[in-house]
């Protein structure tokens, strides 16, 4: 899902037009902190067959249902779309289950824009968290891929790379009905992901991850609504797709990535403890507040804040001593400071660490 890719060449103040200081909404609606997921080790086999009937997949945790991506403001999606994750000393494990009266699928080429014309099921993961050199999947029910690097998120004038490829990455689709046949009612589909911790580890971050490492990952659904033309499935004219998410956004951009979940990865019994809370949740969050913010005051001065007042921007949960805004010419840093972890800082290009 790109929205605002059009806008993305654009500079200045058009740009800051990607930009939103506003992140209500966002994540689990009881906390509105993004939402986080056990992947526990898994002990046995699995076989890629899009099935997830594997004693493994027992050991890990459904995800919450997903949610309409602007968040609970929204009506409930009406299909259920869950996931459920796994790792190895190999790699990463992903299987996903969609409920699906219209199994659909148009394209079969590899790294074909998937969403354009297709239902998908879309996976991101930033395996180090600073919010660029993040990567995309996304899979149609043909089981077609299109795996993508985002050099930066596209509002901070990211490219996105298609000629990235997971390298060894398997994926495989179950269908449960018939696809391309608008003469029944299908029940659904469902999906398994392999990526290797080698190519993962191409994308930053510690890879293999260490049990308790936690990486930012979300995943995210797009759901054409459909008329039935001579026996084929074609797009509701003048609707526009529907996104649901696991970790709401708040609006509907997938691509800004500090308001994605997380995944914890933890030891073969441990899917269903509790996982410790994420200390940096909430500062990052005020970070890419700070972000969008700072660039819709560049679009409207020539320049950067140096203030919270400047921004009009409520700190909270933090306290307006824990921020710290520099700027200077087109440059800017802001960082915030919690006892709980080290400095965490965000800069004009939305580089955060
Ligand atoms: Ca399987
Ligand atoms: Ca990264
Ligand atoms: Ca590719
Ligand atoms: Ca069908």
């Amino acid at each position: 899902m790109i929205r605002g890719i059009l806008l993305a060449g654009f500079a200045g103040s058009l740009l800051a037009g990607l930009f939103s200081p506003v992140s209500t909404g966002v994540g689990d609606p009881k906390t509105g902190l993004p939402r986080a997921i056990a992947a526990p080790f898994s002990t046995g086999p699995i076989k890629l067959d899009g099935k997830l009937d594997e004693g493994a997949w027992a050991k890990a945790p459904w995800s919450e249902l997903f949610e309409d991506i602007e968040g609970s403001k929204n009506p409930k999606p009406p299909l259920a779309t869950r996931v459920k994750l796994l790792h190895d000393v190999l790699g990463l494990y992903i299987g996903v289950q969609m409920e699906e009266p219209h199994l659909q699928g148009v394209f079969t080429e590899h790294d074909s824009y998937i969403f354009h014309l297709d239902n998908d099921f879309e996976v991101f993961l930033d395996p180090d968290g600073d919010c660029q050199n993040y990567a995309e999947l996304e899979m149609n029910a043909r089981n077609t891929t299109w795996d993508l690097l985002l050099t930066k998120p596209y509002r901070d004038g990211g490219r996105a790379l298609d000629s990235f490829e997971f390298k060894g990455l398997k994926t495989a689709v179950h269908l449960d009905g018939t696809i391309n046949d608008p003469s029944d009612n299908d029940k659904g589909w469902s999906i398994e992901i392999f990526i290797p911790w080698k190519s993962l580890g191409e994308i930053g971050g510690s890879s293999p991850p260490k049990t308790g490492d936690r990486w930012r990952i979300n995943f995210s659904r797009v759901e054409w609504e459909w008329d039935v033309k001579d026996g084929k499935y074609v797009k509701k004219p003048g609707k526009a797709e529907r996104n649901w998410v696991w970790s709401p956004q708040g609006e509907i951009n997938m691509h800004l990535p500090e308001r994605w979940g997380s995944v914890v990865f933890v030891g073969p019994e441990d899917g269903s403890k509790p996982l410790p809370a994420d200390s940096k949740a909430s500062a990052r969050l005020l970070l890419g507040r700070i972000h969008g913010a700072q660039h819709v005051y560049r679009g409207k001065t020539g320049k950067f804040a140096t203030s919270l007042d400047e921004l009009k921007l409520d700190p909270a949960p933090f306290a307006k001593e824990a921020v710290q805004i520099w700027a200077n010419e087109g440059r800017y840093e802001a960082t915030v400071s919690d006892k709980a972890f080290p400095k965490l800082k965000i800069i004009e290009d939305g580089l955060l660490r």
